[in-house]
């Protein structure tokens, strides 16, 4: 059988428009494609939610591809590796307590994981703006990441969710953009955004478990943004608190939606 170009672009362009039409209406959008962000994606799509993961670069993965300094391996405790177990993600034991995996390996599976359940990543799509009604962040406005690099004047587009998932990273972008924006008070002690503080492992990690939470309404942070927000320290390339606080915001999303369904 020949090949035929024009039947290959339309495929891509008719697949893709089905999709992103499909999409523009979530239960859940998540904001940010490295390992928090893809944790919540898989968990909340295998609970049977319409899941849109939107992610600024051409790759996934975020912060966990380089391990640390480069080195492509991460370090979990025993509660991370607990997670990386429901990936079949394989792990070695370092020392007592301390876990290794291979970076590549370990974020790969998560986003294997993920769309096998049903999560939709769009990537080189950046979220630059939200939409409020009443208090409540209830979309997300989106726009090609090759746009914003080139700093084209080019509108954007909208897409309505239910919950949003900040997983911007160290950057807490989305909730700058809330903060600068809108007239919302965060649910943290100030009200605003905390800002992250400097390195202390043993503490990031059980604060960022603790800090993963609704921060303003329809709003989630997890990861390394909910540490941010709330003025917890950094914990370098130990990845057991991000994963965990992934499965954390879907499940407290997925608690909160059953109670209103109930
Ligand atoms: C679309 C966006 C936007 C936007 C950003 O940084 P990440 O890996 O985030 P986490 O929180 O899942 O993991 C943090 C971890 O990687 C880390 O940095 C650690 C543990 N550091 C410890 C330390 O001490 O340094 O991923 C965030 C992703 C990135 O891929 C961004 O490109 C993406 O979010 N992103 N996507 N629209 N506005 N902003």
């Amino acid at each position: 059988m020949a090949l035929n170009e024009l039947i290959i672009t339309r495929a891509i362009i008719d697949r893709f428009s089905q999709k992103f039409l499909e999409y523009t209406e979530v239960d859940t959008a998540i904001v940010g494609g490295g390992p928090s962000g893809l944790v919540a994606a898989y968990f909340l799509a295998k609970a049977g939610k319409k899941v849109a993961l939107f992610e600024r670069k051409l790759s996934i993965g975020g912060g966990m591809w380089g391990g640390g300094m480069m080195f492509n391996e991460i370090v979990v405790q025993k509660e991370g590796k607990e997670i990386l177990d429901i990936f079949d993600i394989n792990t070695r034991e370092y020392q007592p307590g301390y876990f290794t995996a291979d970076a590549v390996e370990s974020i790969t599976t998560i986003c294997s994981y993920a769309t096998k359940a049903g999560a939709k990543i769009f990537n080189c799509m950046s979220v630059e703006d939200v939409v409020i009604r009443e208090n409540r962040v209830i979309g997300l406005v989106i726009t090609w990441s090759p746009v914003e690099m080139a700093g084209l004047h080019v509108d954007p587009l909208t897409i309505m969710a239910s919950n949003v998932v900040e997983a911007t990273g160290h950057a807490t972008e989305l909730l700058h953009v809330i903060e600068r924006k809108a007239d919302i008070k965060l649910n943290t002690e100030t009200g605003r955004i905390m800002g992250e503080r400097s390195m202390w492992a043993e503490k990031a990690e059980k604060l960022t478990i603790e800090n993963t939470r609704e921060i303003c309404p329809g709003v989630y942070v997890a990861g390394m943004s909910a540490n941010a927000a709330f003025g917890g320290p950094r914990m370098g390339p130990i990845f057991g608190g991000m994963l965990l606080s992934g499965k954390k915001v879907a499940e407290l999303i997925i608690a909160k939606n059953n109670d209103k369904s109930a």
